[in-house]
């Protein structure tokens, strides 16, 4: 496995060298819209910790953020009124990864509107 590089977009953002279009913040995480949004309301959980992806993540990075990405997506399901909630995760890029630090998508979905991927 890759080690994680410090210069991916993400850390940067977190750095505050980067902007971007915050929704809420803490020690532990940080939550924006995302650039390319799948759909309307298309928002990412990014912890903070330096994690490349799931395979990479210590068990105390996940088991402080998952509470925070259930409180999005139903933050984001009531905001968005969505007929559904994707949750979407990639590891490495042949899975589709193309941002190397953890983040997990929250995607709402919209009765007769198909998403991609
Ligand atoms: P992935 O690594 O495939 O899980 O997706 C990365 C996502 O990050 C993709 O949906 C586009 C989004 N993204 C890429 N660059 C930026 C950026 O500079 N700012 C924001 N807010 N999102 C970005």
């Amino acid at each position: 496995m890759t080690a994680y590089e410090p210069d991916n977009i993400f850390a940067r953002i977190l750095r505050g060298e980067i902007p971007s279009v915050k929704v809420y913040e803490d020690e532990a995480a940080l939550v924006m819209m995302d650039i390319f949004p799948q759909s309307r309301g298309h928002t990412l959980i990014v912890p903070k910790a330096p994690s490349r992806n799931l395979l990479d993540a210590e068990p105390e990075t996940l088991s402080s953020v998952m509470p925070l990405v259930q409180r999005v997506a139903k933050a984001v399901q009531k905001a968005t009124n969505a007929d559904g909630i994707r949750l979407a995760q990639f590891n490495e890029e042949p899975a589709g990864q193309t941002v190397f630090h953890l983040h997990f998508h929250i995607i709402p979905v919209y009765e007769g509107t198909p998403l991609g991927r």
